[in-house]
């Protein structure tokens, strides 16, 4: 059954990547729509009446409002039929999406909105916890000794992890080259048609430390949860 998914959110580059990359993957048709543009009212009026009073928000079929990305890429992985049947496997996975979703706060809110000497300090303050996971990620990748964290074609931890290490190139490119098996996961992820195409496409961010921008068809915008 096909359904009408539309995924309400703001301008940043953070909770809603996952599940976009997902649904280039799995080639399932969604809308990305901005919450002001959806609602027709500003985010402080929407939230109070938002399941989690949070975005990302998926709606299905103009009727059920699926809140939590991770909740959103299991649901997407569900209705593609690529979830991970096996118990143990479905555990070390979600184990793997739980561990790099952690590294959301407070990667995503700094690249999309830090700037000047608080970008500094909220990027060397964060540092030993970014290298300690990534080497718990690269361990793990290592250890599976598959193409991917889980499998040898990408589930929803992959999606997931892979936003997390892409953007951490924007608060640092250094970093990710500490780890070799990481960049080779990144590029895997990257070379796959339908995910470089997205990531071709999407909107850029820009002036990260400085003013961060998306622009988005063409025009620059300020990061937010306000219309522009
Ligand atoms: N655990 C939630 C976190 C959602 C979240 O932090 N959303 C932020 C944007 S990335 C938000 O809605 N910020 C506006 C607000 O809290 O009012 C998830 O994974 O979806």
């Amino acid at each position: 059954m096909k359904h009408k998914l539309e995924l309400i959110y703001f301008k940043m580059r953070a909770l809603a990547e996952a599940p976009r990359l997902l649904f280039h993957y799995t080639n399932i048709e969604y809308e990305d729509v901005m919450s002001w543009d959806y609602y027709g009212k500003d985010w402080s009026e929407v939230k109070p009446n938002i399941p989690f009073k949070q975005l990302p928000m998926l709606k299905v079929d103009r009727k059920h409002e699926i809140c939590q990305s991770m909740a959103i890429m299991t649901f997407i992985e569900n209705l593609a039929g690529i979830n991970i049947t096996d118990p143990i496997l479905n555990a070390k996975a979600n184990a793997i999406m739980q561990s790099s979703q952690e590294l959301f706060m407070p990667l995503n809110p700094t690249v999309n909105f830090a700037t000047g000497d608080k970008f500094i300090k909220k990027k060397h303050d964060m540092m030993p916890f970014l290298m300690s996971r990534f080497e718990d990620l690269e361990k793990a990748i290592i250890e599976n000794d598959k193409k991917f964290f889980i499998l040898d074609e990408p589930r929803a931890c992959d999606f997931v992890t892979f936003h997390h290490l892409d953007l951490s190139k924007m608060l640092d490119p250094s970093i990710i080259k500490k780890f070799p098996r990481l960049e080779k996961f990144l590029e895997d992820i990257m070379s796959i048609d339908s995910v470089k195409s997205y990531l071709e496409n999407r909107p850029e961010l820009i002036d990260v430390s400085v003013e961060p921008k998306l622009v988005i068809d063409g025009v620059t915008h300020p990061t937010g949860v306000n219309k522009t």
